[in-house]
């Protein structure tokens, strides 16, 4: 008797072993953490080695804003393999997985830890395509609030257990920040970049971006934790790290291509944020 009410009253608990192991026993699942955590440190080195000649300010800064990218996601997969960044909730009443996910006592895998660190990398990215296009600082300042606006909303709408309505309230307040985000990309920066004369690589950028990024919303929405269309959380995992693949490697290979070898081009472009001062 005293084993239920305890039960009852104190909130399942899953220690960061158990989540490790939970993990680890689903190759499917722990395939799709590691193979970023291989791309990421590739990336770092490959990244590293094209940008050792790079000596104008401007090219230097979209370097090391890309750099982050792969910086914060080996570290963000590190921390949700090793079970640090995910937890298990219980879904409330009215979710499909309600008492049913393949988590302890049928609670939903829920890895935190991704949206979380997507507040650090997902600036990045809008960094690097902001100084490329031109941006001036109104408008950087604007699409990187928004964007971590969208990612910390994003998490409270996986975090909250209270209130089925309340996650997808959560769900929409982020689309309402992240249409900030696309508005500033294909208006505002599309237009800035026509003018600074990085139009064409920024616009292979911008839909490689924005078609990508508009997949995450999705998954979300289909994945284990919002509709559940998709309830596998292997699948839901695989379609983020997928999704990751191209919009952070990918990207930042053909950004930092691109820069390295027009430099001249980025430090003499007309940007809004002024030149980017030549010191020692
Ligand atoms: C969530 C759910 C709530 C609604 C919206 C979302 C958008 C997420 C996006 C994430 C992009 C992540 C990237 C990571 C690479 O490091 C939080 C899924 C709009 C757009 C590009």
């Amino acid at each position: 008797a005293t084993d239920l009410l305890v039960q009852s009253i104190v909130p399942l608990e899953v220690t960061q072993t158990e989540a490790f192991q939970y993990i680890q026993s689903d190759a499917l699942l722990s395939a799709s953490l590691w193979v970023n955590i291989a791309l990421a440190g590739l990336s770092i080195l490959l990244f590293v080695y094209m940008g050792r000649n790079v000596e104008d300010p401007r090219a230097q800064l979209i370097f090391v804003a890309t750099l982050m990218v792969p910086l914060v996601s080996i570290s963000s997969y590190t921390g949700l393999v090793s079970g640090l960044t995910v937890g298990f909730l219980e879904m409330p009443a009215g979710h499909a997985l309600a008492g049913v996910g393949t988590g302890p006592d049928g609670t939903v895998f829920t890895p935190w830890g991704r949206y979380l660190t997507w507040a650090l990398s997902t600036p990045m990215i809008l960094i690097a395509l902001g100084l490329l296009a031109g941006s001036n600082v109104t408008k950087l300042f604007t699409a990187v609030a928004a964007d971590i606006g969208m990612c910390i909303t994003g998490l409270a709408a996986a975090l909250t257990t209270s209130s089925y309505a309340l996650r997808w309230v959560w769900y929409v307040i982020s689309c309402a920040f992240f249409a900030v985000v696309l508005y500033i990309l294909l208006a505002e920066w599309a237009e800035d970049a026509e003018i600074a004369g990085t139009a064409e690589i920024f616009n292979t950028l911008k839909i490689l971006t924005v078609v990508l990024w508009l997949g995450y919303p999705i998954v979300w929405g289909l994945g284990a934790e919002g509709l559940a269309v998709i309830q596998s959380p292997a699948v839901t995992s695989w379609a983020y790290s997928g999704f990751d693949i191209i919009a952070k490697y990918l990207f930042a290979f053909l950004l930092l291509r691109w820069v390295a070898s027009n430099e001249g081009t980025v430090a003499n472009m007309a940007s809004g944020l002024g030149s980017v001062s030549r010191s020692g």
